[in-house]
Parts: structure tokens; C-alpha cells; sequence
């Protein structure tokens, strides 16, 4: 069920022309810090829409409504995760006529949400460098179903001991195929590389058939 209604997101939105970014992680690795750099940098650059998931609280949307008026909060309730239902509710409510991507992200979680398809393009999975090295190893399902892993919070990597060749090491056996960017949200350091890659994926999706994993 939840499988049908994404492929209908899907056709839904290419037909609108939008690539799509489903971004997943822990509670609090950064994702809406990210989306708010990525927002900021691509400002009348690329004009970008966000859902964003939450049990409860308005309070990611408030922060990305600085960004862009074309901003949804699911509130959940109980769910640890979003579906596609949820997802095919909100996009009744954006207007799409001058939007080019549009990123949702997850209830932080690290294993609901891998199991649900959403009807994205794309999946991008945060580890923040406070979370420890193995995170990957534990929670495998989240990092092999992503095509992009980004390492956040690196300008906390020396405070807190963060080895990062093991963090890569780990990464690479759980999502061979994945293009890792490290990253401080917070700083900015590293989203430049992360931004281009991604621009890349909505000017030629075709790109994407590349780094599936297997
Ligand atoms: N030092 C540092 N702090 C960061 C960075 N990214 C996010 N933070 C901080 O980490 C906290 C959580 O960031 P959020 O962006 O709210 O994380 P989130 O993943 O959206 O959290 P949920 O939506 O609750 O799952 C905030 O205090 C951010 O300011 C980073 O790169 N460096
Ligand atoms: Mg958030």
C-alpha cells in the first residue's frame, strides 16, 4: 500500500518536473540545520520546498519559513516515521509552478523511516560526529538505502575524539556505492561540495542510476 502511494508521489512529482530528497538520521544530527545552510546558499539559485517530520512541534518549519514560504510540518502524534500518505497530503498543499526540489525531512529516527519509500529521487542520511564511529555497523538499514551519507557536526570532530577513518571505513562496508561529504552545518565548511553534487542529481537525474547500492 504505502509502496503504490509512493510511486504515485513519484510520478506526481516528476510530472511537475522536482527531484526529490528524502533525508534521514538520529534526532539532532542536523538536518534541519542543513536544510537551512542549503537554503541559504541556494538562495535565487534553486527554488526549493521542505516537509519536514516531527512527533509534534511547528518548530523545524519556523526555522526553514526563513527560507522559503513553500514549507509543510507533519506532526505525526506516535509514528516514528513518515509515509507516503502523509507525504501525498502535504504536496496538495505547496505550489509547485517555480519549485525545482523539494527535500523532506524524517522524524529523527534511525530505523522506521528506512523502511518507508516516500516517493523521493533521493536518499541522504546524516551521521553527526558526536554519535560515535559505529553507528553505520548498528544501523545498516538507514546508510545501505542511501545514496548520499553526510558526516555533520565535524567542527566537534576533535572535541570529541571522532576517529574518521573508522567512521569511513564503516560507512564504505555498509554503503559501498555511497558519496560521502563531511560537513559542519553550522560553519558552513564542506556544504559546497555537497550542494554541487546535489545540483547535479536535479539538473540530470539520470546521474542517480550511478551510486545505487546493491
Ligand atoms: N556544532 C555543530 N552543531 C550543529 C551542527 N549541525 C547541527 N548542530 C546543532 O545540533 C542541534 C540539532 O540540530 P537540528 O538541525 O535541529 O537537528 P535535526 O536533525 O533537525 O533534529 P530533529 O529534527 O529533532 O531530528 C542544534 O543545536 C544545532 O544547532 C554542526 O554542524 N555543528
Ligand atoms: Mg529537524
Amino acid at each position: 500500500m504505502n509502496d503504490r502511494l509512493a510511486e504515485r508521489n513519484r510520478g506526481f512529482l516528476h510530472a511537475k518536473g522536482v527531484f526529490t530528497i528524502n533525508m534521514l538520521s538520529a534526532p539532532g544530527s542536523g538536518k534541519t540545520l542543513l536544510i537551512e545552510r542549503m537554503l541559504a546558499n541556494w538562495r535565487g539559485k534553486i527554488n526549493v520546498a521542505v516537509i519536514t517530520g516531527d512527533l509534534a512541534t511547528e518548530n523545524d518549519a519556523k526555522r526553514i519559513r526563513m527560507f522559503t514560504d513553500q514549507v509543510i510540518q507533519i506532526n505525526t502524534g506516535n509514528a516514528c516515521h513518515l509515509d507516503a500518505e502523509m507525504i501525498a497530503k502535504s504536496l496538495q498543499k505547496i505550489d509547485f509552478s517555480r519549485v525545482q526540489l523539494l527535500i523532506i525531512e524524517n522524524v529523527g529516527n534511525l530505523v522506521c523511516p528506512t523502511m518507508f519509500d516516500l516517493g523521493e529521487d533521493l536518499r541522504v542520511a546524516l551521521l553527526a560526529v558526536t554519535e560515535g564511529e559505529d553507528k553505520p555497523l548498528k544501523y545498516p538499514g538507514l546508510f545501505r538505502t542511501a545514496q548520499v551519507v553526510v558526516v555533520n557536526k565535524t567542527d566537534l570532530a576533535e572535541h570529541v575524539g571522532f576517529s574518521r577513518d573508522s567512521a569511513l571505513d564503516n560507512i564504505g562496508k555498509t554503503s559501498p556505492k555511497a558519496r560521502i561529504f563531511e560537513v559542519s552545518a553550522k560553519t558552513g565548511q564542506g556544504a559546497d561540495l555537497l550542494e554541487k553534487h546535489l545540483e547535479g542529481f536535479i539538473r540530470f537525474p539520470a546521474n542517480l542510476d550511478d551510486n545505487r547500492n546493491p
